[in-house]
Formats: structure tokens, C-alpha cells, sequence
């Protein structure tokens, strides 16, 4: 059972989130190739050798989505527009592609759902990638280009803006774990990715605001730290891992400068003169969003910085084998309050799971049961004074999952891939009977 909706301030959102590479379907409508298309054509670099080509063909089916979401009773819609098809060289218009959002914007204003934008959620266009991405400064005026073109066709009536979905995955994980497109495992890369998302941002909140934008936030994702065992090097693992995941942006976004147990690794690499955009980057947000799933538990392994292993411990876990802990929810948003935001508004902008194979059907107790748990510890984080406004669940549809393909469905619907059937799960009705309140 999810908890009564009475038991959340009357004007708290409530939504569900997805983004355009995992459900649109890509490579039609004038699109260019973006590099995630590019990623996924390199056998072994995901998991079932797919790509979001056709995802859940949401290009077409768009209606039918937003139906389910009015249907469920939320409040807000949050999706991505893909800068890809937008601007399939990263720089040219591509009018279907704006036509396309126009559509999805009004359907959801029909619906009574607020449209909650994230500009950038990943699909990078592919000509830029080749230019270097987000290793390459020029990257930062090119997004907000973008942004602005976004924003002068749909601002008039967007609830709100995101500039980037979590800037440690577009820059950590994809430049130095390697994970994610393009799939790099280079320090030096890394490190300019890290600064650059950061400056990518600003430099977009800034042309964003001179064009009347309102509501301008950035979505960021929290990881708790734990040391794997009681020995220095675990606790020094732990600390290195928190300064590089959870406070690097939190940090240089508040004017607080990066954190030294990071830059200890990651400075020698930046590019020169940074220090002069971090003003820019320090630009007033109207709201941050945090994205929570799991925790980690890190030790020390012999290599180069910052020699860490990373593990998953001993809690009951999900099928991306992340442990399930809820009170970290709480955590997060208490210490992000107390230590970085104050008083600004907070949106918990994802939190969801995906189930074991076999469980992906539809009467998915185990996930009303972590999605119940989470919203009471959203409720814990209200009560201890953070001013928290609104949670979205991860996600609306089964997905593209990235590196996963299209094994863990995290969906409230679930969605068939061969028929493109949706189908509500226990989940979506839990959702529903609390949105009727
Ligand atoms: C988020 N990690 O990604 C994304 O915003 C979604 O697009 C995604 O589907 C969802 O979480 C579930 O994975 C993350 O490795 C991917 O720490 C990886 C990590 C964190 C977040």
C-alpha cells in the first residue's frame, strides 16, 4: 500500500519520469543519430546487443502515454526532448522534431498534467560526439543554443526546466567507467566531461533566463558512500567516492567550490582557466532535482586514482542489483539541505526499481512495497524541515535501460515489445487509488 496522499502538503507533485532516447524510438522524423545509437551498434557494449531504435515507439504511440499518465491521476509529466532530433547535427533546427514536442506539450496541458522539461537526457548528437562532446569546451555555447531553441517553441508553456540529467553519469560513468556512451575509460576525459557538463549548464541558465525562462533547475544523482570494512583505506575509498559523486556538482552549482578529496585526481586534468567559470556555473536555481536508487559500499584496490572498488552489500536488492535502502532517501535530502541547498526547492525527480526476471509481470507487490517506502521517507525528509516539493517515479513505461538493453523493466506499465501493448501494472493502480486521495 502506498501512503494516503492526505499525508503530503496539498500543493506537493506527484508524477512519473521518462526520457526520449528510452522510449521514443530513434533514427525517423528527421532525426540525426545520436551517440548513443552509435554506442549500442558496438557489439558487447550492451548487454542483449539492442539500441533504443524502436524502445517503446513512443513517437508514434504518444497519446496512448499520456493517457495512462492522466488515467493514473498524477500531476506532471517528466520527459526529455532529444537534442538529436531537435537539431540532428547538433546545430540545425529540424522542424518535425520541434513539431513533435509541440504536440507532446499540448497533450499533456489537454490532460490537466504539468509539462516538467529535462533538456538533456543523454543523446548526445552524434556529429558533436565526433568533435570531441563533452570533452570539447565548445560544447557548453552549442548547448545552449539548444536550449534556447527549446525553450523559444515550448517555454510559454512548460511548468519547468531541467538543463541536464545527471551530469556524474554523462561525465563519470560514461568517460571513466565506461559504461555509457561514448564508453571511454580515460582520467584526462573524464575530468574535462566533469567540468564541462557543469559549464554547459551555466552557460545555458544564463541565455535560458535573458529569453524569459522560468523554473530553471538541474537534475542530480545521489549514491550514499559506505566504507566495505573498518579500515582507513575503506573510509578513505568512501570519502574519495562521495567528493566525486555526490558533492563534485552539488558543490561547484552552490558557489562552493569543488571538493579538494576530488580535485586531488581530477584537477591536474582540467582544462585550463577553470576556475574563471565557476561563477558561471554557480548561476541561481529555482530548484534541484535528486535522483536516489541505491547505495555503495567502496574499498580500496591497488591501481592509480582513484583505485576504488565498488560494491553492492548485504540488503535485499533489485535486478540491477542495487541494494534497496529508503532511509537514504531521507538521509540525502536532509544532509543536501543542510550542507549545500538551504531552504531552495526540491523535487525528488526519479526513484524506482526493476524487478528480477519472472517478476516483470504485472501484479509487482514488490515494487508498491519500495515505491511505499520511499514516499515515507520523502514524508520523513518534509518533516525534518527540507522543503521538498514533489517525487516522480522511474519510470512510466518499461525502457531502453542503457547499458541493460531491454532486460529490467522498471515501468508502472508494463509495455510488450513485439505488439507494443502497455499494460498497467499493481503498481500504476497503487499509484492511482492514492492519486484519487
Ligand atoms: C538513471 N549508476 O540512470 C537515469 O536517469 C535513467 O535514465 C535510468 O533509466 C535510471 O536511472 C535507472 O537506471 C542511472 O550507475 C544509471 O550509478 C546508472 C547509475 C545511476 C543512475
Amino acid at each position: 500500500m502506498l501512503p494516503s496522499r492526505s499525508e503530503f502538503p496539498g500543493d506537493f507533485i506527484f508524477g512519473a519520469a521518462t526520457a526520449a532516447y528510452q522510449i521514443e524510438g530513434s533514427g525517423f522524423g528527421g532525426a540525426g543519430p545520436s551517440h548513443w545509437d552509435t554506442f549500442a551498434a558496438t557489439p558487447g557494449n550492451i548487454a542483449d546487443d539492442s539500441s533504443g531504435a524502436r524502445a517503446c515507439d513512443h513517437y508514434h504511440l504518444w497519446e496512448t502515454d499520456l493517457d495512462l499518465m492522466r488515467d493514473a491521476g498524477f500531476d506532471a509529466y517528466r520527459f526529455s526532448t532529444s537534442w538529436a532530433r531537435v537539431m540532428p547535427d547538433g546545430r540545425t533546427l529540424n522542424p518535425e522534431g520541434l513539431d513533435f514536442y509541440d504536440r507532446l506539450v499540448d497533450g499533456m496541458l489537454e490532460r490537466g498534467l504539468q509539462p516538467f522539461l529535462t533538456l538533456y537526457h543523454w543523446d548526445l548528437p552524434a556529429v558533436l560526439a565526433d568533435q570531441g562532446g563533452w570533452r570539447n569546451r565548445d560544447i557548453a555555447a552549442l548547448f545552449a543554443d539548444y536550449a534556447t531553441a527549446v525553450q523559444a517553441r515550448l517555454g510559454d508553456r512548460l511548468a519547468s526546466i531541467a538543463t541536464l540529467n545527471e551530469p556524474w553519469c554523462i561525465a563519470w560513468l560514461s568517460h571513466f567507467l565506461g559504461h555509457h556512451a561514448p564508453g571511454l575509460r580515460d582520467i584526462r576525459a573524464a575530468s574535462r566531461a566533469m567540468h564541462h557538463v557543469l559549464l554547459a549548464h551555466g552557460t545555458a541558465m544564463e541565455a535560458l533566463r535573458a529569453d524569459g525562462a522560468r523554473n530553471l533547475g538541474i537534475v542530480l544523482n545521489f549514491e550514499t558512500s559506505h566504507p566495505v570494512d573498518d579500515s582507513p583505506e575503506a573510509a578513505e575509498s568512501a570519502a574519495r567516492q562521495d567528493a566525486i559523486y555526490n558533492q563534485w556538482f552539488i558543490r561547484a552549482l552552490m558557489g562552493q567550490g569543488y571538493p579538494e578529496t576530488a580535485l586531488e585526481g581530477i584537477g591536474p586534468h582540467l582544462p585550463e582557466g577553470w576556475q574563471h567559470d565557476m561563477e558561471r556555473i554557480a548561476a541561481p536555481l529555482d530548484w534541484l532535482g535528486v535522483n536516489y536508487y541505491t547505495r555503495k559500499l567502496h574499498g580500496h584496490l591497488p591501481g592509480p586514482w582513484p583505485n576504488d572498488r565498488a560494491e553492492d552489500g548485504p540488503l535485499p536488492r533489485t535486478r540491477m542489483g542495487w541494494e534497496i535502502r529508503p532511509e537514504g532517501l531521507s538521509e540525502f535530502l536532509v544532509r543536501l539541505a543542510r550542507d549545500h541547498i538551504g531552504d531552495l526547492p526540491v523535487l525528488v525527480t526519479e526513484n524506482g526499481m526493476a524487478l528480477e526476471p519472472g517478476e516483470d509481470v504485472t501484479e509487482d507487490a514488490a515494487r508498491v512495497a519500495f515505491i511505499g517506502e520511499h514516499l515515507r521517507a520523502a514524508r520523513s525528509a518534509l518533516d525534518q524541515g527540507v522543503n521538498l516539493r514533489g517525487f516522480f517515479y522511474w519510470s512510466l513505461l518499461d525502457n531502453y535501460e542503457w547499458a541493460f538493453g531491454y532486460g529490467p523493466r522498471f515501468g508502472l506499465v508494463h509495455v510488450d515489445y513485439a505488439s507494443m501493448k502497455r499494460t498497467p501494472k499493481a503498481s500504476w493502480h497503487a499509484f492511482r487509488y492514492m492519486m484519487r486521495g
